[in-house]
């Protein structure tokens, strides 16, 4: 099992970002990271990396970024066994946390071998999610876990759910490409927005980086 020398509480300190990638091409993942070097504090893959990299590639990746904290953003949802046996390879390729679907209850979540993230609403809808909101943030509480995933670009949902969970590491993607704004996810309660296209593809990652980690200090909606 790999030594994480970041945990997400550390992360928590020092960034507002978490860095996605979900590219076809694996040289992209390692350039993008090089490229970034150490203003990266925590990095979300998910089966785009595994797809294109093989789990191989992915652990040699985050092998090789080991300053960095790794969460696999696997949208778990199958039965408890499957996602405990699921969670101890994510874990053995290096992961440190993982994400898993909150409708799914205590009783299939996995044990927490990694960090737990339980997603309770997505960024781009109308899903079930969103008819019952507060059921799946009860469901959540269910389940044993480090932080859990609402979208960056609903602040209304943020605030909900930074009120019933002023413990959890809120994590929130749909910052930028979907319209969401780092500055005013923090300001709801978001401890890190999960950002993607508006750094990988941009022209200058390193530019685009330091101006959401500055947005995100600022905490303005
Ligand atoms: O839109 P971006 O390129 O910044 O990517 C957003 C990332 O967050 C992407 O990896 C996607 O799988 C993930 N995500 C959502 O976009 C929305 C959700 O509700 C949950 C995860």
């Amino acid at each position: 099992m790999r030594i994480a020398l970041m945990s997400i509480d550390e992360a928590r300190g020092k960034s507002h970002v978490i860095l996605a990638i979900d590219e076809d091409e694996p040289g992209k993942y390692w350039s993008v990271l090089d490229g970034l070097g150490s203003m990266v504090k925590a990095v979300k893959l998910g089966w785009m990396a595994i797809l294109s990299m093989g789990t191989s590639g992915v652990s040699e990746l985050i092998r090789k970024n080991n300053d960095k904290y790794f969460i696999m953003d696997a949208k778990m949802a199958d039965v408890n066994f499957i996602n405990e046996k699921i969670t101890r390879k994510l874990r053995s390729i290096g992961f440190n946390g993982v994400i898993i679907h909150g409708f799914i209850g205590s009783s299939n979540a996995p044990p927490p071998l990694l960090d737990i993230f339980v997603l309770v609403s997505m960024s781009q809808g109308p899903t079930l999610y969103d008819k019952s909101f507060s059921e799946a943030l009860s469901y959540a509480k269910e389940i044993k876990r480090k932080g859990i995933v609402v979208p960056g670009n609903r602040p209304d949902l943020i605030r909900l759910a930074r009120e019933s969970f002023p413990m959890d590491v809120i994590i929130s993607p749909g910052i930028g490409a979907q319209g969401g704004r780092i500055g005013c996810a923090v300001r709801s309660g978001a401890d890190f927005g999960i950002v993607g296209r508006s750094i990988y593809e941009s022209s200058d990652p390193v530019k685009a980086l330091l101006e959401l980690e500055k947005e995100a200090r600022e905490a303005r909606c």
